[in-house]
Parts: C-alpha cells; sequence; structure tokens
C-alpha cells in the first residue's frame, strides 16, 4: 500500500497508547554493532542496484559498520530466499537479511509465480530461523513503477528495507530478552 500523510500514525499518539499497557515496544534504528546480510538479485540488476544505494546509505548512516556488512548476488528474486538462509546460516551469522530485487510483470509470463514464491520464501525462512528477512524485492506492473520506487531519496524502497531490517532486530533483541 502506498504511504500517505493521512494513514501514518502520529508518534504522539504511540506515547498516549503506551500509557494505556503494561509493556509497549517500539524499535530502535541503531546499526551500531549489527551484522546484515543483503541478497540482491541480479535479474534486472540496475533496479537493484539504486535499491543497493539506498540500502546501504541508510545502514552506514545507522552506525553500520561496512566490515559487517555481507552482499551476495542471486541470479534473479527467485533465488533470493535461499541465499538468504545460507546467509544466516546454522549459527545466525547475520542480525537480519535485506533482499532487494526487481521483478517487473511487463517482462515475464511468469511473474506471478517468481514474485509470490520470492514472498513466501523470504517469509518462510524469517519464521523458520526467527531472523528478520525484510522484503525489499519490488513488484511492479513497468519499468517506471520500478524507477520511481528506487529514486535516490528517503522513498527508496533499499533505504526503507534497511532501515525496517534495523527496526525488526530491535524489536525481536527486545522480546527474547524479556523474561
Ligand atoms: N527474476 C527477477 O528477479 N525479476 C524478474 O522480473 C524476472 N523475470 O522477469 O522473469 C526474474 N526471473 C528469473 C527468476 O528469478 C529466476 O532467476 C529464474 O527463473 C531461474 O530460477
Amino acid at each position: 500500500m502506498k504511504k500517505t500523510a493521512s494513514t501514518e500514525i502520529d508518534p504522539e499518539a504511540i506515547a498516549e497508547v503506551a500509557q494505556r499497557v503494561g509493556t509497549s515496544l517500539t524499535a530502535s534504528q541503531d546499526g551500531r554493532g549489527r551484522r546484515i546480510g543483503v541478497a540482491a538479485g541480479r535479474f534486472n540488476g540496475a533496479i537493484t542496484l539504486r535499491l543497493l544505494e539506498g540500502a546501504l546509505g541508510a545502514l552506514a548512516e545507522a552506525g553500520v559498520e561496512r566490515r559487517d556488512v555481507v552482499l551476495a548476488w542471486a541470479p534473479g528474486a527467485f533465488e533470493i530466499p535461499l541465499l538468504a538462509q545460507a546467509m544466516i546460516g546454522a549459527t545466525r551469522r547475520v542480525d537480519a537479511v535485506i533482499t532487494l530485487g526487481a521483478v517487473i510483470r511487463g517482462d515475464t509470463g511468469h511473474y506471478d509465480l517468481v514474485a509470490g514464491e520470492c514472498a513466501r520464501g523470504i517469509q518462510d525462512v524469517q519464521l523458520a530461523t526467527g531472523v528478520p528477512v525484510v522484503f525489499g524485492v519490488l513488484t511492479t506492473e513497468n519499468l517506471d513503477q520500478a524507477l520511481v520506487r528506487s529514486l535516490p531519496d528517503h522513498t527508496n524502497k533499499g533505504r526503507e528495507a534497511a532501515l525496517t531490517a534495523l527496526e525488526m532486530i530491535s524489536l525481536v533483541d527486545q522480546l527474547s530478552s524479556r523474561s
């Protein structure tokens, strides 16, 4: 869904409802000390690269160290879930995986399969491992939409995916350290 001013929650509303419950958790976007995997799709790779610029910029701003970011390129979006799972590994080598790619309907007869299986696989990996895997794969009707969603500004979906990853790490951490 497209975000508009009218659907955004006011931070004051979050603070207000926090007074009416026992515990209210909010997410930090602090990236210091975090280890991040980036699983990127090479298909429509020029779009993926624009998302990657947004993601890497956001991670650096948040304090994630360059040496703590591991990037791997999958052939296409369909392969991204397995790559994310391998990055996490049995020993949880990363705190979160950001997936980036572009599935463009105009390009393919099997758009629905590629896009759907990519999304399903990503969800399966994060639920099976307990490690956040963020869906930063664009699924668009055409190239123009993909270009708009990968503009070099705060609306860039790669940037949003990176911030979502940091927030999910923070929330899962807070919940798992509660007794
Ligand atoms: N992969 C994408 O990442 N985006 C696409 O738009 C796309 N199209 O159009 O087909 C695509 N196909 C390749 C797919 O992800 C696999 O790499 C391929 O089917 C081999 O498994």
